[in-house]
Order: C-alpha cells, then sequence, then structure tokens
C-alpha cells in the first residue's frame, strides 16, 4: 500500500472557532478501502450494546467494536492505525469501530467525552462503505451555522480541541444506504 498521496480535498479547519475539525479525502484509495470494509465488516466482533434513556434499556441503533491495548489488534487495523499515525504523528492507543448496517442506524447529537484524551484531545475518524452525513453544530453559539460533511469512503476526519463546544451526529435518513464503518482513533491515557 502506498502512502496517501495528493488529498484531493483537504479542508484546513471547518469550524469558525473553539477547536478544528479537517476533512481529508481521499486518504485511502479505493481499492484499499473496499479491502478494508470487506475485512472489517466480516472479521470484527461486532457488539449489540445497550444506552439506558429515562430508565429504559435500548439497543444502540448501529453495532460497535473496541479495541485498546489490552486486546490483540487484527493486521487490518494495525495498518490503518500506521497510516493514521504517519499521517498526523500522533500516536493512538484505542480504536472504537461503528457498523452502520443501513439507514436506520445511527449516532444521535453527541460530543466525545473521550474520558482523558491526551495529545489536544485529537480525535481521527476514518469512514469506509456507504457514504454518510457527517454534521456538526456549536452547542450555544446559534450565530454559528450547522456544518454538513458528506464522509467519502477512505476519507479522514481530524477533530481537534472541539469536543467541549461542538456537538457531532451522523442521522438517521429515508433514502436507503447500505452499510458503512466508522473508525475512530483516540490516544486514552488512563486517570489513577
Ligand atoms: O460515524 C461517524 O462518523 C461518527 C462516529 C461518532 O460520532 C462516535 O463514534 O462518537
Amino acid at each position: 500500500m502506498q502512502l496517501p498521496g495528493i488529498l484531493e480535498y483537504h479542508d484546513i479547519n471547518l469550524l469558525p472557532k473553539d477547536g478544528s475539525l479537517e476533512y481529508f479525502y481521499p486518504f485511502f484509495n479505493e481499492e484499499d478501502s473496499d479491502r478494508f470494509f470487506q475485512k472489517l465488516y466480516t472479521q470484527t466482533e461486532w457488539i449489540q450494546d445497550e444506552m439506558e434513556i429515562y430508565d429504559k434499556v435500548h439497543p444502540l441503533p448501529r453495532l460497535i467494536s473496541w479495541y485498546d491495548e489490552s486486546c490483540e489488534w487484527q493486521p487490518e487495523l494495525l495498518e490503518i492505525k500506521r497510516f493514521v499515525e504517519d499521517y498526523t504523528r500522533q500516536k493512538f492507543n484505542t480504536v472504537l469501530l461503528n457498523l452502520y448496517r443501513n439507514e436506520s442506524d445511527h449516532v444521535s447529537w453527541h460530543s466525545d467525552k473521550a474520558r482523558n484524551s491526551a495529545d489536544n484531545k485529537v480525535i481521527v475518524s476514518i469512514s469506509f462503505g456507504e457514504t454518510r452525513k457527517f454534521q456538526v453544530k456549536h452547542k450555544w453559539d446559534k450565530n454559528l451555522a450547522p456544518i454538513s460533511i458528506d464522509l467519502m469512503p477512505g476519507s479522514m476526519v481530524i477533530m481537534k480541541n472541539m469536543q467541549d463546544k461542538w456537538l457531532h451526529r451522523v442521522a438517521k435518513t429515508a433514502i436507503p444506504k447500505a452499510a458503512r464503518i466508522n473508525l475512530t482513533f483516540r490516544n486514552i491515557v488512563k486517570e489513577f
């Protein structure tokens, strides 16, 4: 695999204030993106997690998988991590995988608390498979227009120091969608 070459699309910072959000496309080429999607889709142990809302337990509207230093990473994950680390010059010790099976799967407005995320609170998000809309809005400044990005397969988003002030989501849609895999890399520092 070649190191990502010329990026067709790279926004320096899409946020007007309170952190940065950069979009890179293509970060991985089509062949590698397809290969990663197939491997991760078939070889990941996808988990149906749950969330509690008003004392009722609901299934998460997507499947997930989580890797940290305590588990063995499949070769493709290590390969992706290496490219992300080489490009960003940052180290990451965890990855959360989300599988959006169809147009109904989604993640609602939230910010990533990331427990204790070091390195200027950098989160790197990689997309494979179906294109889905990633929306971002400021928590309280209503003068700032929401931002919307179509996350293409093989794209990368780098979010820095924005989680306190901005919310993000991938909404469900009425338009039929095939499966999409998202990976978010973080460097989590344990608190003692
Ligand atoms: O699927 C995405 O692009 C976003 C995922 C996300 O927001 C999260 O895992 O916290």
